[in-house]
């Protein structure tokens, strides 16, 4: 019998022995014997030295092609051994499908991301849009602009980190609303929002040298301080309850005329006093006004033509109160067992 016939006889014996296997093991066993190092075919190919010269790569040929193919048959086999086992398993045991599952801990929002996200919605709800600008700043954006040259006294009011010669750490994200007066003047309305980080070098138990704000910004013909109050109570109301009253107390910023501070009315007393207002039933929120005329001017704006107000408050401040946290550090902190009260 010559190597060809042998090796094809070799394959139709596998195959009628690998279609009888009924266990994974027992084809383990029957590979072995068959492909193994010792096995049948190597056996069959020692018989390859007989062979003249120009026939070796034919029977080698076929060679590969029958190893090939009981290969293939050995794992066909396999894969049906494979499924029925499962299938024999399954049959044979119970599952409580009413067990609970392994829970999977889900993450969520840091509490400061949230009342950011809050008190955004509730601006988009009354129509403003969300501008957003550098952190590094120039002293141009930062506080000229703002109607605070230099040598001001009022800018010892943020003490600020200066980075290298003109440029700043925001102390407060006004300087997006006046890039963004830039980029729109004269054209009005302009009503915006600018949430973000901002930096100053104070450091207490209600103050972080990093630290989120909110600002607004409305521009209009006609804006006055009635349209400031309206949309400030909305928001207070949206924001704590609609229970809540506010009042503005006369203040000082450089870039408002007139200015105020607004005070949202106590949730815990209602307004008669205690300790959580320190017994005035008003709890202060933010800083507001009627935007300058020379603030107006140096963005390209007429103050003849148009008016505006704006506003701005920490985000930690409304945090604080929102959910009665008394030292704005544990936001800082991130301790989960803090955190995950929220
Ligand atoms: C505040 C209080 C009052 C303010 C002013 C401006 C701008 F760009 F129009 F000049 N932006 N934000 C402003 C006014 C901010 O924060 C306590």
């Amino acid at each position: 019998m010559d190597l060809a016939t042998e090796l094809r006889l070799l394959e139709e014996r596998a195959r009628a022995q690998i279609i009888e296997l009924k266990t994974s093991s027992a084809l383990q066993e029957v590979r072995v014997q068959i492909l193994g190092k010792k096995g049948q075919l190597t056996s069959v190919l020692r018989g390859m030295g007989g062979l003249a010269a120009e026939e070796r790569p034919r029977v080698g040929q076929l060679a590969n092609e029958i190893r090939d193919k009981i290969e293939a048959a050995l794992d066909a086999r396999g894969k049906v051994l494979d499924e029925a086992g499962l299938e024999a398993r399954l049959a044979g045991e119970q599952f409580d499908v009413t067990l609970p599952g392994t829970p999977v801990a889900v993450g969520y929002q840091h509490p400061l991301t949230r009342i950011a996200e809050e008190i955004t919605d509730i601006f988009l709800g009354m129509g403003f849009s969300v501008a957003e600008g550098p952190e590094v700043e120039t002293d141009y954006y930062n506080f000229e602009a703002l109607n605070l040259p230099k040598e001001h006294p009022a800018r010892d009011m943020q003490d600020t980190f200066y980075v290298i010669n003109d440029l700043v750490l925001r102390t407060q994200t006004s300087p997006v609303q006046i890039r963004t007066m830039e980029r729109l003047s004269p054209l009005v309305p302009v009503r915006i929002i600018s949430p973000g980080k901002v930096y100053r070098r104070d450091d207490d138990a209600t103050h972080s040298p990093m630290f989120q704000q909110v600002e607004g910004l409305v521009i209009d013909k006609g804006i006055s301080l009635g349209h400031l109050k309206s949309t400030l109570l909305a928001f207070a109301r949206q924001m704590f309850g609609t229970e809540r009253e506010i009042r503005l107390r006369a203040s000082y910023f450089p870039f408002t005329e007139p200015s105020a501070e607004v005070d949202v009315s106590c949730g815990t007393c209602g307004g008669s006093g205690c300790r959580v207002c320190k017994g005035t039933g008003w709890i202060e929120i933010l800083g507001c006004g009627v935007v300058h005329p020379n603030v107006l001017r140096l963005s390209g704006y007429d103050p003849e033509e148009v008016s505006g107000f704006a506003f701005g408050m920490g985000i930690e401040r409304i945090a604080m109160l929102k959910y009665g946290v008394e030292d704005l550090r544990h936001f800082f902190i991130n301790d989960y067992r803090f955190l995950r009260q929220f």
